[in-house]
């Protein structure tokens, strides 16, 4: 027996020594040291033994069994250890490659074209507010002198959700929320964006939805002067130096008097082109000073307050200063078209 165990353990450590994968391991161990093994045989087969050889037989075969279990583990550690290096020479990340491009957004020209706007308003002195997109009927048309059944309220045929609410038309029920706020406690110097709804068939010029910006500017002693003065410092910066205004009389239901503005043709500097269609001008807003009953209604003093007020269509705005052909290019996403207005 001793004989046996001695063969056995010799046998294993030479295959052990042999044993080139993981597995060539596992398999070794089952076959040495499992419950069908031929060490566990020995040791049953010790009731045959003498009492005195018993405990030295089962000693020795115990001795067999961990010195085999022992190179078994450091030939698992080593292979274990190669399989690693290997692993890690096969996954060197080659740092000379060229690296693959990541293509960067940018933002959409309508949002720069509003950003734009606000930073030149924000340079003199006007406050940014946003507010809801569903709105009441009473900001949107009655606060702002279009009582139920005006028909001004046809020009502006709306998305009515229940009677009393609505897609807003107009960004100006944030302005007639924030003087009703303060009802005539203090003056108000805000701009507004925002998206504004309208039932309107989409064609190149139209849209059911499209974006807004509205300025107001109600205090003491506030003019047309200052109205003209602030709109020709907007279109000087937003469409270069040397274009001119103009303002002729319009109509709004929310202010009296109202104007129309046009910038000078930059094609023909006012001599008459295809561009302004011959008249050497582009009308891009409408304003005027803010109707008597608007301010009345929002709690100022009329007598004491006046503003002037003015309303713009970004897109509209965006069209002219780059030519923009299709007001549905600003809304189809597509990405050709984007690109072009991603500043480098
Ligand atoms: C346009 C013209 C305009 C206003 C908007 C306004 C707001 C208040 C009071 C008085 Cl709270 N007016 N807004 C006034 C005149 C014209 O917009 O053509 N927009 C695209």
């Amino acid at each position: 027996m001793r004989e046996r165990l001695q063969a056995l353990k010799e046998e294993a450590l030479a295959k052990v020594d042999q044993a080139d994968t993981l597995n060539e391991l596992q398999d070794i161990k089952v076959a040495y040291l499992g419950k069908k093994g031929p060490i566990t045989e020995v040791l049953r087969g010790m009731g045959k033994l003498s009492k005195e050889e018993r405990p030295v037989i089962g000693e020795l075969a115990n001795k067999v069994r961990e010195t085999i279990a022992g190179e078994l583990d450091a030939k698992k550690e080593k292979l274990e250890a190669r399989e690693l290096e290997e692993k890690l020479e096969k996954e060197t990340i080659d740092v000379t490659l060229p690296g693959r491009p990541v293509t960067l957004g940018g933002p959409h020209l309508l949002t720069s074209i509003v950003e734009e706007i606000e930073d030149l308003f924000i340079g003199m002195g006007f406050e940014v507010r946003e507010g809801p997109e569903v709105e009441t009927d009473y900001y949107n048309f009655e606060a702002l002198n279009l009582p139920k059944g005006h028909p001004a309220r046809d020009m502006q045929d709306s998305f009515y959700i229940t009677e009393e609410l609505l897609m807003r038309t107009h960004t100006s029920p944030v302005q007639a929320r924030t003087m009703g706020k303060y009802q005539g406690s203090k003056p108000v110097k805000m701009i507004c964006p925002g998206k504004v709804y309208r039932r309107d068939t989409d064609d190149a010029t139209h849209s059911h939805q499209f974006t807004q910006v509205e300025g107001l500017y109600v205090d003491r002693n506030v003019r047309m002067s200052d109205l003209k003065g602030v709109l020709n410092r907007f279109a000087k910066q937003m469409f270069g130096e040397e274009r001119e205004i103009r303002l002729r009389p319009s109509f709004f239901p929310f202010t009296e008097p109202s104007v129309e503005m046009d910038i000078s043709c930059k094609v023909c500097h006012g001599e008459g082109c295809s561009v302004c269609k011959g008249t050497g001008w582009i009308e891009i807003l409408g304003g005027g000073m803010v109707h008597p009953r608007v301010l009345e209604m929002a709690g100022y003093d009329s007598k004491e307050y006046t503003g002037f007020a003015f309303g713009m269509g970004p897109e509209r705005i965006a069209m002219l200063k780059y030519g923009v052909d299709d007001i549905r290019h600003f809304y189809t996403n597509d990405i050709r078209f984007l690109k072009q207005y991603h500043k480098a």
